[in-house]
């Protein structure tokens, strides 16, 4: 479904990217990784859409750091052989990328979109907006080095769009929050403009708030499926999988379904400017390891009992604190792991079998 006319422009390509490929394979050419099935990837290139195996090198190098892991919206270079198999012979440098907290008893990441401009998150304005997970996404968003943004899908279902808005910026600080529908199509001329003729969109959002819907809007077709649920609760049509979608006019969307859960990964640069309000207001604290929760001359409570500071945004910002901290020390034991491991490999193999002495 992709427009036979599309250059690697259109997707993001420049000079830099450019200049990175060159250190790679001579015979390869670049492309962008639209979508990831079981280790084969769809990758947008000069001559079309291509599924690429991974090569040796790639392998190597996921091996020792899963990270690496081609994901959408990767920039890679792929080889074609000559006995037939094309593969993706390296992922370039992500410049932005959202990754998120994998299952509970690790501390690896997982990418789920790279290379992005602007991140969207979409939150529906029926029923209201969780204001706490909207502040949970945006510190995704920020911490992925794109402009953050919140799109405020299904304006049409309520009266009051104007009011839950204001309340969606006080929690949005520095973000552009755009209500949208793709109902009437107010604010979908917004999104384009603020992707351009180059620029990425991913966005980020649970089920059923309109991502796939936003993104046939931008699209101007049919190429998500929707959700639709049948009367009997049955025949839910909701993909999972995350795409890169070009867009006519140049630009792309990147849908990520099928997110329910978000934990947070490294966060701090992420909390600190989802939270700029609170951040300023802890700089003023007696105690600079103040916890903001019953010392004297905090800042951060004299605001609260002011009104100047929401409750609900302060045990927010204090609950992905407390989260970010905990994934903090739990890479640290990681790295702890790592080395002792590596010691003990090195101690092996210095502790060579001695021969017994008589
Ligand atoms: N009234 C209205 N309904 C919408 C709008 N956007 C999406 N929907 C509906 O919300 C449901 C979920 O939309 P979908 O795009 O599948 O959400 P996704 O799970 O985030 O991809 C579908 O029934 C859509 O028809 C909108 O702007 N207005
Ligand atoms: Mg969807
Ligand atoms: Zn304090």
């Amino acid at each position: 479904m992709t427009a036979p006319t599309i250059t690697l422009q259109q997707l993001g390509w420049d000079d830099a990217w450019r200049r990175q490929a060159s250190a790679y394979a001579e015979d390869g050419v670049p492309g962008r990784v639209a979508r990831v099935d079981r280790g084969i990837c769809s990758v947008l290139t000069q001559e079309g859409v291509v599924r690429a195996s991974w090569g040796a090198e790639l392998l190597d190098a996921v091996g020792a750091d899963p990270v690496l892991t081609p994901c959408t919206g990767d920039w890679g270079i792929v080889k074609h052989w000559p006995d037939g198999p094309t593969t993706v012979e390296a992922v370039l440098p992500r410049r932005t990328s959202v990754v998120r907290a994998t299952a509970v008893g690790t501390s690896v990441g997982q990418v789920l979109a790279a290379n992005l401009d602007v991140v969207a998150v979409v939150a529906a304005l029926h029923p209201e907006p969780n204001l706490s997970r909207i502040e949970r996404l945006l510190t995704l968003a920020w911490q992925s080095g794109a402009r953050p943004m919140v799109t405020l899908t299904k304006a049409d279902l309520v009266g009051d769009a104007d009011l839950v808005a204001e309340d969606v910026r006080a929690a949005a600080p520095g973000a552009e929050v755009v209500r949208c529908s793709t109902v009437t199509g107010a604010g979908i001329d917004f999104v384009r403009r603020a992707i351009g003729p180059h620029g990425t969109l991913a966005l980020l959002g649970a089920s059923g708030h309109g991502k796939s819907s936003l993104t046939n809007a931008l699209v101007g077709a049919e190429v998500l499926t929707v959700r639709a649920i049948r009367a009997d609760g049955k025949g839910r049509h909701t993909s999972v999988r995350r795409e890169l979608l070009p867009l006519p006019g140049g630009g792309c969307v990147i849908d990520t379904p099928g997110l329910r859960g978000v934990g947070l990964q490294q966060a701090d640069s992420g909390l600190a400017a989802a939270f700029p309000d609170v951040v300023a207001l802890a700089a003023a604290c007696r105690f600079t390891d103040c916890t903001h929760q019953h010392e004297p001359e905090c800042a951060v409570l004299r605001a609260v009992e002011t009104g100047e500071l929401g409750v609900r945004r302060l045990e927010s910002w204090l609950r992905l604190q407390r989260e970010a901290d905990w994934m903090a020390t739990r890479s640290d034991a990681r790295l702890r792991a790592e080395q002792h491991e590596k010691w003990k490999q090195l101690s092996k193999q210095h502790r060579t079998p001695r021969r017994a002495h008589p």
